[in-house]
């Protein structure tokens, strides 16, 4: 903003050029924490809707502290676009000094129905709905609490977080500023619906306190993607990791065609650091009816670390759940498997693999021999599955192997080998790590078929 701006936005509203063409913005900034009347969000946000063109709502509200807007009634749903800005607050300083308090209305804080709008650095707790996005979509959530109080230690849940039924959406960001702390609500954090698709989850706090060390849960669902095809769930790149932790059912909860939807980078069940057990209720990532998934990978920064949930990691469940690849992720302790097809414990192999379910129901490898050899370790295994078929062999180490029941010991990818079966369904892997692996430590294999398809892993081996 420029100087002749800055200053006249401080008058209240005031018209800035954008860029070169002809196109006028304007500020309008709320200066009260009346419900209505000159000053108000209520009347910023009619303003901004009735002025044509990308408009930005500011906070320059008197006092000191937390400034509360009990809002009354729903506000004006967005139809034009806009930039509401919490940072612009005096006092504000990276968390939101601003604070909506919808235990009155009843209704969403902010129902967005056009494009291109920027949410920002405001705590929005006690709606029906903290953010529900409709419409065009391609908006921008980012810097909020939502379902906390100003502190982001204490719950004044939303029915829902931020409710996302349009497409192309980014909630959150990479950078610690971006992330949104959507945590303490009723009932899901985030919910996708069908219907929405493309839409950007990167950076949040989903179900901890601001400082991301203590559950501050959701009810149901961390993330819940009902439909809503493509969604990404983090990234790769450093900050894209989401924390999904201490909610009520599952971490991340996809179904009814959540289809094409990547998890890479994230915490789930645990602290950013992946040390705390903040478990999920129930499994870490469970999918149902969905296909295409992408759960971690063997890329730098793609894995997910999936620690002290509450159910299994990983289930896949239903019989139109195919191709959900589950790849490099680490898993310390949940309760059953780091993988579970069907949701109902180990799945024993069958010759040649004809069974269909889950991801096909693909078989395990065996582990047949793990040979420390001073600084290196040798591993060798079998696959029985399809008959002339190539199958990705993952493997993994563990501390220890523990019993069943108290699920995995630390996984840890090790490295990748193949295996190519022959027309008697049969073949052999074996992979050469860099280091001896610890006398009574654990390996686990996961196999992937050429379409997809994960396995469960194979019943942890002990070095001897
Ligand atoms: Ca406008
Ligand atoms: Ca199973
Ligand atoms: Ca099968
Ligand atoms: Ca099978």
């Amino acid at each position: 903003m420029s100087k002749l701006t800055q200053t006249l936005a401080l008058s209240g509203i005031t018209l800035a050029m954008l860029g070169p063409g002809p196109l006028l913005a304007a500020t309008f900034t709320v200066t009260s924490t009346a419900d209505s009347g000159a000053g108000s969000l209520r009347t910023a946000l009619t303003s901004a809707n009735a002025a044509a063109g990308a408009d930005t709502i500011a906070f320059n509200i008197p006092g000191a502290g937390i400034r509360t807007i009990v809002v009354l009634s729903a506000l004006p749903t967005v139809t034009d676009t806009v930039t509401i800005d919490g940072t612009t607050q005096p006092g504000y300083a990276g968390v939101p000094v601003v604070e909506l308090d919808g235990i009155v209305s009843g209704s969403s804080a902010f129902r967005f129905a056009s494009s291109g709008n920027t949410l920002q650095g405001l705590t929005i707790n006690r709606f029906s709905a903290g953010v529900l996005l409709v419409g065009s979509g391609g908006n921008t959530i980012q810097g909020c609490y939502i379902g906390t109080d100003a502190t982001g230690v204490l719950a004044r849940g939303n029915g829902v977080g931020i409710t996302v039924s349009s497409s192309n959406n980014t909630l959150g960001g990479v950078t610690a500023g971006a992330r949104n702390v959507i945590s303490g609500n009723t009932g899901d954090g985030i919910v996708v619906t069908a219907g929405a698709s493309g839409n950007l989850i990167l950076g949040n706090f989903i179900g901890t306190t601001a400082a991301g060390t203590t559950p501050l849960g959701n009810g149901d669902a961390g993330i819940h993607l009902i439909g809503g095809p493509l969604t990404v769930v983090g990234g790769a790149v450093t900050g894209a990791g989401n924390v999904i932790a201490g909610n009520g059912s599952h971490g991340v909860y996809l179904e009814n065609g959540a289809g094409f939807a990547t998890l890479y980078g994230n915490s789930i069940g645990t602290n950013p650091t992946g040390t705390l057990p903040l478990g999920n209720a129930g499994s870490g990532v469970f999918i149902e009816d969905t296909s295409d998934t992408r759960v971690g990978g063997v890329a730098t920064g793609q894995a997910n670390r999936i620690a002290y949930n509450g159910a299994p990691g990983v289930v896949v469940i239903g019989a139109t759940s195919l191709r959900n690849t589950v790849r490099g992720n680490s898993s310390n302790q949940n309760i059953g498997r780091g993988i579970d097809l069907g949701n109902d414990g180990n799945t024993a192999n069958d010759l040649f693999d004809p069974d269909t379910g889950p991801n096909t129901l693909q078989n395990k490898p065996d582990i047949n021999a793990v040979l420390n050899l001073v600084s290196t370790t040798l591993i060798q295994g079998t696959m029985s599955s399809t008959p002339s078929s190539t199958f990705t062999v993952d493997l993994y180490r563990s501390p220890s192997c523990l019993p069943a029941i108290l699920g995995e010991d630390d996984k840890m990818y090790l490295g990748t080998a193949t295996a190519t079966t022959t027309f008697l369904g049969l073949g052999t892997y074996s992979l050469t790590v860099p280091f001896a692996l610890p006398v009574l430590s654990g390996v686990t294999a996961v196999a992937t078929d050429a379409l997809g398809n994960s396995s469960e892993p194979n019943i942890c081996t002990t070095v001897l």
